[in-house]
């Protein structure tokens, strides 16, 4: 079995670094010279307080104001902030009814449910928002204001100052996600949290999970047991899978709410699904179960159009999925289903979205579904290369009401190789590089499709050449946060040569999180 996570580097060089690197006069009003620190997402304002300068002490504590029925939720997040800073900084950071730190959900009413407000100034450091939701996206931007080993897990030495500034800030588009395939390889509960705790920092607010693929049906379903005990049992390359049981999941989907990350899950269907007619004949048309299949082929299975079977299977499968999601989504997938006839497609898909969509929950799928009956409120997930007949789905898509979230192969895939040197990854959509995945504007990609209709983007992890946690980080930074760039901040604010800057800025902090990440060539790290 695979390890569960990497040992954690100790912090030494950077430590010492960070002292050296010190002036002596970082508590004297010069520091507040200092160029605003490189925050990503950039927020739509943020200004320097000159002459200002918080510094946390040991005596600093955290302070909750919100009304009753937010008042647990809003203490949790002032846990978060206070139990990372416990463990980097050494001190108590208690929670009091008055702190230096406030986070308060009286006001920001106008910025919505995930903006905020963030004042740093000599006696106090402030966030306001309307929602506990909005005080967690403060405090991320809060922990990138601290120095780089605040987020450390180790105790560090000061001191912990942070610039005076005034941050006003909310999100460009409501959807921001990325996806893990924990069906090519399986990922432990505790690698998935990892991913979690990375995604949140970068005000990410969905999870897309890929439950089940050819290769493996990765959750526990009570009507239809074997999916799991069976069609979990392996992974690419014939290594020993795994499942989540449904205490697993309620745990993923738990510690995801608790960053503030809504779960999606997805049962890709009509294709990709040779876990599931492995581990039951009677999903086969022919009534013959296939072997397992543990290689990295797409595009060779599918569920039996014209059984009756085939839905009752759907609908315990999605109502016991839906049962245990307490976001609005459910996935079903759709893609390169090349082993069902187009017409059976359609009538296929056709059935199966109401099935969603009578669990109570939006249909999701990949943007092959654009061609079929969109139930209302549908989200169709566009990942083609710059190619009409892609662009042509989505555009029809959007015609029919739904919305469109964008994940190009050729921008967005985390799974494609930085260059041709990159150890592992694909490179079918092309090499993706730092600034590639960067450079594009999530409402003008597709011409002709309604800004209106762009939900936002989501970045895919497809596991078929990642076997572990390390290797996703990967590939995933220095990439994901650019992705969440986009979702989050302004149009105006994007700008390759200014972000290059602010992502140098960002390798320090990976490096207290002992992120594995991409030191890409092109960015001058610091
Ligand atoms: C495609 C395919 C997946 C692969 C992935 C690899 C979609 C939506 N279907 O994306 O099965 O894993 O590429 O990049």
């Amino acid at each position: 079995m695979k390890r569960l996570l990497r040992p954690r580097r100790p912090l030494i060089g950077l430590m010492t670094a960070a002292l050296l690197a010190t002036p002596l006069f970082a508590l004297s009003p010069a520091a507040a010279a200092a160029p605003a620190p490189a925050l990503i997402p950039k927020p739509v304002s943020q200004q320097t307080l000159a002459g200002e300068t918080f510094t946390l002490q040991s005596s600093t504590a955290v302070s909750v104001v919100a009304s009753a029925d937010e008042r647990a939720a809003a203490t949790k997040v002032a846990e978060q902030l206070s139990a990372q800073l416990r463990r980097s900084t050494g001190f108590a950071v208690p929670l009091a009814n008055t702190g230096a730190i406030r986070l308060s959900t009286d006001g920001a009413s106008s910025l919505g449910a995930e903006g905020y407000q963030l004042r740093v100034d000599r006696t106090a450091v402030t966030v306001t928002a309307a929602t506990p939701e909005g005080l967690f996206r403060g405090v991320t931007t809060l922990r990138q204001l601290l120095p780089a080993k605040a987020d450390a897990s180790t105790t560090q030495s000061g001191p912990w100052t942070i610039a005076g500034t005034a941050i006003s800030d909310s999100p460009r588009y409501a959807y921001r996600g990325t996806m893990l395939d924990v069906s090519r390889h399986f990922f432990s509960v505790a690698e998935v949290k990892r991913y979690i705790d990375l995604a949140s920092l970068y005000k990410l607010n969905k999870l897309h999970l890929h439950l089940a693929d050819d290769q493996g049906w990765r959750l526990q379903i009570d009507s239809w047991p074997r999916l799991a005990t069976y069609g979990g049992s392996l992974e690419v390359g014939g290594t020993p899978g795994g499942y989540y049981t449904k205490a697993d999941f309620a745990e993923i989907v738990r510690y995801a709410g608790e960053r503030y990350l809504t779960v999606i899950p997805e049962i890709d269907t009509p294709g990709h699904t040779n876990a599931a007619l492995a581990s039951y004949a009677d999903l086969n048309c022919n009534g013959v179960a296939p072997a397992l299949y543990t290689g990295t082929n797409v595009g060779f299975s599918s569920l039996c159009v014209g059984k009756a079977v085939t839905y009752s299977f759907l609908s315990d499968v999605f109502s016991e999925i839906a049962a245990q999601t307490p976001g609005d989504i459910v996935h079903l997938g759709g893609d390169e289903a090349h082993s069902t006839p187009h017409a059976d497609y359609v009538t296929f898909l056709n059935k199966t979205s109401t099935i969603v969509a009578g669990t109570g929950k939006r249909v999701m799928g990949w943007h092959e579904i654009g061609d079929t009956a969109l139930p209302a409120g549908s989200i169709v997930q566009y990942w083609g290369t710059d190619d009409t007949a892609s662009r042509d789905l989505a555009r029809l898509a959007a015609t029919k009401g739904a919305t469109v979230v964008m994940s190009p192969a050729n921008r967005a895939y985390l799974d494609m190789k930085y260059n041709k040197d990159t150890p592992y990854g694909l490179s079918w959509a092309g090499l993706v590089s730092v600034e590639k995945a960067y450079n594009w504007n999530p409402s003008t990609l597709i011409p002709n499709l309604p800004a209106s209709a762009v939900a936002g983007v989501e970045a895919p992890v497809w596991s078929e050449t990642l076997d572990d946690i390390d290797k996703v980080e990967f590939m995933a930074f220095p990439r994901l946060p650019g992705i969440a760039e986009l979702g989050w901040s302004q149009p105006s604010a994007l700008n390759w040569t200014a972000y290059k800057d602010r992502l140098a800025g960002q390798g320090s902090r990976w490096d207290a999180l002992s992120v594995n990440f991409y030191r890409a060539p092109e960015i001058a790290w610091r």
